[in-house]
């Protein structure tokens, strides 16, 4: 039977469909494709030479664009690692799928592709980093590393079980993923496997095989490294400038000498970062690191480097490292393309390349990411799927965003793509088909702030030629930018009136995405305040029997002066306000309430903030006296939040029904004493923070 003919039988109404149509009779015998969707953390495009970056090679990331399509207008909704992932698994934006910034749990309940895929004969598996401070669920198989993970003899947390594997996390995640998808998946079902790299994420540790790459190579610092802020008020107070804001020991490699004292806490952090870091090494792996580092930290310690040129030898360290890691991501890629190739799944396998957002090499003196900025809003994205998908495409013209991951990959595989997904599927693109509605404009908003590196609160639009942006909460400032004039975004224009008719264009365009989304209400976002609260130990004198570390110790009064942090991200958590710090030991404390009351409720509040070593009490106990001397035990409660899965948040230890009266009040908290061996600072002194201890 001619393939006419078959077509014609197969009854008039099927013809019509968009199924028969894209590739004919195969699809319709056609498996449902496989997904590889490799992931790296901060790998900005300047670094891929199929982006045409003349920093580096990466010639099986660039296979991916030889053999598929090269995106150059794909951006992130929100710059930044965890708000970047919950975005890609839900097809939302960051205000509704919860994650606006790196302090906040994903809601692990709610909708994701990988669930949905599941849910519909796909075998899904997530190896490496996750980041979401909640178990994967979506997954029949995950192997991931706990928080940012380490590059050098990593933790992994395998369904639930967590251990400790020698080797470089890099080539580890893919000897994984190439072991689930030889040997642990059913061959019988289509997959999904989400392949997601650390590197080359901060603090840019290289495998030892390419320590020794560009030694010989001077490479250049971009145009923009000594940029002076003008016209750009909020950068002019953000902490992320490599000259400035790198750690000598932990980011570029320069060890204390013996001896050397720290002088400020910054730098104190810096070294115990980079001590946890050194310990996890073997003594054969410290002493390759101590081959290729030494000499080069000798030479620049006797070279005194002062200004611009300490900020140019900074950068030459940073950027080499950075190139490093990426080298082994490449290699890596290379690894898993091989396979598909040899296991005969290459036809049918869509294969993703991208990172959770883009990253500054050196650009306006930058590392890091977070701004609207084309660096840090710009992804590297390439697809590979021979079956469907055209050979050698550099797409130039066509905005796409992580938001439209979700929803491409449910139409790759058939299914509806649910209502409330924002994003769009550009599968139609991939084929060379776009639609004519396609977006010309896309919606941003970066929410962390205060917090690491000081990037102020901001949200904008991006259309072909345009940039506006406004940044808010403790500044009210707008920029503009003419990315035909200015396409390293110095100008900003937005005061400029030969601009005010473009200003004025896109504001009102602005809005209307920020209705289309629902993401209006900026006040709803915003840190909180403290909460007061009335309770009869409100002003009362507190007595310490173990005073809290002279550092975080606000005075005694703050205990009890009726105001309390209520949520805990560290957007709203000043360590210096309204906490008190106990490092290493217990917080054993008396409250005179002045005189005999009926007390039915006491609570206390306590802080958990893993990245700098606070950690809940591991029980806190609470005993009442009459005469301050003899005291009964009223209770103990022991601690119920994960160490593993709350990284910052509060918490109240509190026992209700008390029913008797006393005077006075003890409170005894239990440190943990030493941070826990999957931690950065495994064995050094663990904190309890408290504030507030409520009686009623
Ligand atoms: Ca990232
Ligand atoms: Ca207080």
């Amino acid at each position: 039977m001619q393939r006419r003919q078959f077509l014609k039988s197969m009854g008039q109404g099927l013809l019509a469909t968009s199924l028969l149509s894209i590739s004919g009779i195969r699809c319709l015998a056609k498996k449902p494709p496989n997904i590889v969707f490799i992931m790296s953390d901060d790998h900005g495009f300047q670094a891929i030479s199929a982006y045409g970056g003349k920093l580096n090679q990466t010639p099986n990331i660039d296979r991916l664009a030889k053999e598929g399509v090269l995106f150059e207008q794909s951006f992130v909704t929100n710059s930044i690692c965890a708000p970047s992932r919950a975005v890609m698994l839900t097809g939302k934006y960051s205000h509704l799928n919860g994650v606006i910034d790196n302090s906040k749990v994903f809601d692990n309940q709610q909708q994701t592709f990988p669930n949905i895929l599941r849910a519909n004969g796909y075998q899904t598996a997530i190896i490496g980093k996750w980041h979401l401070k909640c178990e994967p669920t979506g997954f029949d198989y995950w192997n991931v590393l706990p928080g940012q993970g380490n590059y050098y003899n990593p933790d992994f947390i395998e369904m639930g079980q967590r251990k400790r594997v020698d080797g470089y996390v890099t080539d580890l995640i893919t000897d994984f993923a190439l072991d689930w998808l030889q040997n642990k998946r059913d061959p019988q079902k289509p997959f999904c496997l989400l392949l997601h790299h650390k590197a080359p994420h901060r603090n840019w540790m290289p495998n030892i095989k390419y320590l020794h790459k560009y030694d010989d190579v001077e490479i250049p610092v971009p145009d923009t490294f000594f940029d002076d802020y003008s016209t750009r008020e909020a950068a002019k107070t953000q902490e992320m400038e490599i000259a400035r804001h790198t750690f000598l020991d932990y980011d570029l490699k320069v060890p204390d000498m013996p001896g050397q004292q720290d002088e400020t806490e910054w730098e104190k952090m810096g070294s115990r970062m980079w001590q946890s870091t050194w310990r996890r090494m073997s003594d054969e792996q410290r002493a390759a690191w101590q081959k290729a580092y030494g000499p080069k930290n000798e030479a620049f310690r006797r070279a005194k480097l002062k200004g611009k040129e300490l900020a140019k030898w900074k950068f030459q360290r940073y950027i080499k490292d950075y190139l490093r890691c990426i080298d082994s991501v490449d290699e890596n890629v290379g690894r898993v393309l091989d396979y598909l190739d040899r296991s005969g799944l290459r036809e049918n396998t869509i294969v993703v390349y991208t990172s959770d957002q883009g990253f500054y090499l050196g650009e306006h003196g930058w590392f890091d990411k977070r701004w609207i900025y084309e660096p840090s809003l710009r992804m590297p994205l390439l697809v590979r799927y021979p079956a469907e998908v055209p050979s050698g495409v550099r797409n130039t013209e066509d905005m796409v965003l992580n938001l439209d991951f979700a929803p491409t990959f449910l139409d790759f595989a058939g299914l509806k793509v649910p209502e409330d997904m924002q994003g769009r599927s550009f599968r139609p693109i991939l084929t060379g088909k776009t639609p004519t509605d396609w977006r010309k404009a896309i919606y941003y908003h970066y929410y962390e702030y205060p917090a690491w590196h000081m990037v102020k609160r901001h949200y904008g639009i991006r259309t072909k030629r345009y940039k506006l942006a406004h940044f808010y909460y403790d500044i009210d400032e707008w920029e503009l930018f003419d990315l035909q004039k200015d396409p390293d975004e110095l100008h900003n224009v937005y005061n400029d009136p030969a601009y005010a008719e473009v200003v004025k264009q896109l504001k009102a365009e602005l809005e209307k995405l920020r209705a289309q989304y629902g993401d209006t209400n900026l006040q709803k976002y915003l840190p909180s305040k403290p909460q007061m609260v009335r309770h009869k130990a409100q002003g009362k004198k507190v007595r310490y029997l173990i005073p809290p570390d002279s550092r975080y110790d606000t005075g005694a009064a703050t205990l009890v002066d009726g105001f309390a942090f209520t949520d805990g991200t560290y957007s709203n958590i000043n360590l210096k306000t309204g906490w008190q710090g106990f490092e290493g030991g217990n917080m054993e404390l008396v409250i005179d309430l002045g005189k005999e009351q009926l007390i039915e409720t006491i609570s206390a509040q306590f802080l958990q903030q893993i990245e700098s070593w606070i950690f809940m009490p591991v029980a806190v106990k609470f005993s009442l006296s009459g005469n301050g001397q003899q005291f009964t035990v009223i209770g103990q409660l022991p601690n119920s939040i994960s160490e593993r899965a709350a990284e910052s948040v509060i918490h109240s230890f509190r026992i209700n029904g008390i029913g008797q009266r006393a005077r006075f009040v003890k409170i005894k908290a239990k440190n943990r004493k030493t941070c826990p061996s999957w931690h950065p600072g495994a064995g050094g002194k663990a904190w309890i923070f408290c504030d507030e201890i409520v009686v009623l």
